[in-house]
Formats: C-alpha cells, sequence, structure tokens
C-alpha cells in the first residue's frame, strides 16, 4: 500500500489499524468473514472505473468487453454452485436485493409475510422504519416458546392474513428452515414464496443445510457472510417460471418470466451502474467456493457453532432454541444480570467483537437488548477448531461473570492476542 501510505496517510493509518484490528481482535459477530487477497485483489482493481449499466450483451455503455467477461463468470460461477437457473450479481447489497423482490411482487400497501424483527427477522423484511414496513403491509409469524418456528403456526397466520408473498430467512436465527412446508402453506394461499439466505448462503452452498433453491420462487442473498466474498447482493431463481402478474414483454406481447421482472427491477428499477470492481470479486468468491475446501470449511463452520452452544450451555447460560443448526448462536442473558449493551462493551473492550441482539419476547429495548449473538464464521476462516473455540467461550465467560472488572479483561485481551497469534491472518500491513 506504498502509493497510499505516501499520498493519504489518514487514511492508510486508518486501514492500518483496521487491520491490526482484524488481526488481533475476535471477530464473533455473525454476519462477517474475512475474504482473501484474490478477492480483495478484484476489489481493488480497475474494474471500479467503468460504468456498465444493462447486462453482458445488452449494456447501454461501450467498452465493457471485459466487464460482460467478469459478470458472465459470476454468474455462470454462482449458477454451478447454487445448481440453478438464473442469477442477477448486480445487487448493491442485500437490502437492495431484498427491494427488486418487492418491486417485482408488490404493489404499495399489498401484505406479506414475515418472520418478526423481534425473534430473528431482518430489517427488509417488514420493519416499520424499512421501506419494506413503509410501502407495504407487514404482518409476521415468530417463534414458539422453544426458540423455533411451529409450521402449523405459519399455516395459521397464512390464512388468516392472505399475504401475497411469504419470506423466509433471519439475521438472528439459529434453527434450519422446512423450505418444502413453507412452499406448501405459499401454495396454500396463493403467495409467492421468498427465501433470504444471507446468512446461512455459503453453507447452502456448501450443502450442510436445507436448501431453498427447489422450493423457493425466488431466493436473495448477500455475498459476504458464510459465502466468503466482497460485500454485495445477488438474487437467484431455481426453476424459472412465467411471472404470475401477467406481465408482458413490450414488443413480443408473450409472458415474462419472473427473471426477467426482478432483472428489470434491479436496473433500471432501483440501481444505476452496478459495481463491477465487486461484481468481479464475487466471481472470483464463488470459485473459491466451488473448490472442496469450502464445504470443509463449512462444515467446521457448523461444528464450531455447536460446540460454541454446547460450551455456552455447559457453563449455565442459556442459548436461544438450546443450540444451533447453523453458523451462529443466540445467548440470552436474562438469567446472568447482564444486558445485551453491557455485555457487548465489556467483551469489546477485552477486543471480543459481538453484537447485542434482541431475544425471542425480549423485555428489553433494541438499544439495551437481553442478549448477545455469536457467530463462527470469521474464525473458523482464520482456522479456529473445536477447543479453540472451548477456550473462547471461557473466555466470554470469564469477561461477562466480572463486567466491570478491568484487570480481568486486560488478562483476556492478552489471551485473545495469543490465540490470534496462533492463528494468523492478513500480513500485507505491518502495524
Ligand atoms: N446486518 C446484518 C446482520 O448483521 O445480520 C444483516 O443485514
Amino acid at each position: 500500500m506504498n502509493h497510499l501510505s505516501s499520498q493519504d496517510p489518514e487514511i492508510y493509518a486508518a486501514v492500518e489499524q483496521e487491520v491490526h484490528r482484524q488481526n488481533y481482535g475476535l471477530e464473533l459477530i455473525a454476519s462477517e468473514n474475512f475474504v482473501s487477497r484474490s478477492v480483495m485483489q478484484a476489489q481493488g482493481s480497475v474494474f471500479t472505473n467503468k460504468y456498465a449499466e444493462g447486462l453482458p450483451g445488452r449494456r447501454y455503455y461501450g467498452g465493457c468487453e471485459f466487464t460482460d467477461v467478469a459478470e458472465d463468470l459470476a454468474r455462470s460461477r454462482a449458477k454451478q454452485l447454487f445448481q440453478c437457473d438464473w442469477v442477477n450479481v448486480q445487487p448493491h447489497s442485500g437490502a437492495s436485493a431484498n427491494a427488486a423482490v418487492y418491486l417485482s411482487c408488490l404493489k404499495p400497501g399489498d401484505t406479506f409475510l414475515g418472520l418478526d424483527l423481534a425473534h430473528g427477522g431482518h430489517l427488509t423484511h417488514g420493519s416499520p422504519v424499512n421501506f419494506s414496513g413503509i410501502w407495504f403491509q407487514p404482518t409476521y409469524y415468530g417463534v414458539e416458546n422453544d426458540g423455533r418456528i411451529d409450521m402449523d403456526r405459519v399455516r395459521d397466520k397464512a390464512k388468516s392474513v392472505h399475504p401475497r408473498l411469504i419470506s423466509i430467512g433471519a439475521s438472528a436465527y439459529s434453527r434450519d428452515f422446512d423450505y418444502e412446508a413453507f412452499r406448501t402453506i405459499a401454495d396454500e394461499v396463493n403467495a409467492l414464496l421468498w427465501m433470504d439466505m444471507a446468512h446461512p448462503a455459503g453453507l447452502i452452498a456448501a450443502g450442510v443445510l436445507n436448501d431453498p433453491l427447489p422450493h423457493a420462487h425466488i431466493v436473495t442473498t448477500t455475498t459476504h457472510k458464510t459465502l466468503r466474498g466482497p460485500r454485495g447482493g445477488m438474487l437467484l431463481i431455481g426453476r424459472d417460471f412465467e411471472n404470475p402478474f401477467g406481465k408482458v414483454a413490450p414488443k413480443s406481447g408473450r409472458i415474462r418470466k419472473m427473471s426477467e421482472l426482478l432483472d428489470s427491477a434491479v436496473f433500471p428499477g432501483m440501481q444505476g451502474g452496478p459495481l463491477v470492481h465487486v461484481i468481479a470479486a464475487k466471481a472470483v468468491a464463488f470459485r473459491e467456493a466451488l473448490q472442496p475446501e469450502f464445504i470443509s470449511y463449512a462444515r467446521q463452520v457448523q461444528k464450531n457453532a455447536a460446540v460454541m452452544a454446547a460450551s455456552f450451555l455447559s457453563r449455565g447460560y442459556e442459548v436461544v432454541s438450546g443450540g444451533t443448526d447453523n453458523h451462529l448462536i443466540l445467548v440470552d442473558l436474562r438469567s446472568r444480570n447482564i444486558n445485551g449493551r453491557d455485555a457487548e462493551h465489556a467483551l469489546q473492550s477485552a477486543h471480543i467483537t459481538v453484537n447485542k441482539n434482541m431475544v425471542p419476547f425480549d423485555d428489553k429495548s433494541p438499544f439495551v437488548t437481553s442478549g448477545i449473538r455469536l457467530g463462527t464464521a470469521a474464525v473458523t476462516t482464520r482456522g479456529f477448531q473445536e477447543t479453540d473455540i472451548e477456550s473462547v467461550v471461557t473466555l466470554i465467560d470469564r469477561v461477562l461473570s466480572a463486567p466491570t472488572d478491568a484487570s480481568v479483561r486486560h488478562k483476556v485481551q492478552t489471551e485473545i492476542h495469543a490465540l490470534c497469534e496462533a492463528h494468523p491472518l492478513y500480513d500485507f500491513v505491518t502495524a
């Protein structure tokens, strides 16, 4: 980074400090991961200079011949990875991909049904402060006292609210989904079924979780969580189909496919020029995810999360739903005399990064919360195995058992530093 360090020392210093933070801190935010040098190099490439509105072969700008190569590779690799008919790799983020679903499937004011945000759902699945809850009519299903979704309750809710669209997917739900049962319910109430697999996408790609693509009409994802690519979004369809709204193609009058509606919703519906450098980096990440090592990685993420849940349980903590099927766990601190906000702060000062999170039936506000959410995708990338995870939980427990004791935090910091040194991450900026 010699150009950056000489030309903009202030930004260089921030980058350098961030590299140090990532190298020597414990990253347990469930939605984060560490990308490879190749992904970063593609993202840092001259593709950042290019305008490329449209799709490969059908652009509104000249000079797109190499952009087309990158986007076609991203599309074909994603299709191979998820065994699906169609993808659009242009959404700038998961929220943009989700917005394209709403734009294609709903009119303002239409009712949809999704997982309650207070039970692990996502902002773009109907929060009153998000476009999804401002322009459309959200209704919710939740989890039961055991922390799991009960499909009979989902069916009852769907039959009472008659949604046009049912969403699956979450930011804080540690169990796998029964996509077949969701599809049966969607068919019974004549709704479209949409899965937002942003969190578990990498585990789905590796085949260690159920596959939504044969069942959901539309799937969205981010590319940077368990899938371990650059920050961004993507839309997918398992088997393409005629759009149920009867929308026709302008000249031929033929009914357009759902994929065509979604392509138009991304551009020109919601976005202008795609981020070609990010698309190139997505292609690199998809190639990595197609390698056999990625399956071993995904299995280890899942094993590490299971060990993490078991270690918390054995120390007397409550884990929502009693464990996990995927990469994340939600710890309910209500029996521990500390709230989520204070736990997050205490852990942060010991260089352990987690986020406070509402737990189902929480009595505290989203700014305080009763829980913390932890995930194993990032630490597994740097090589943590089951025994490391047990050490991590021991260290977290030491901090949470004495959250105001600076000497405990200091000792834990030193041990975290040693654990991170044993599993080196990035070596390209020395700090
Ligand atoms: N904000 C992300 C998460 O942390 O789950 C989801 O978009």
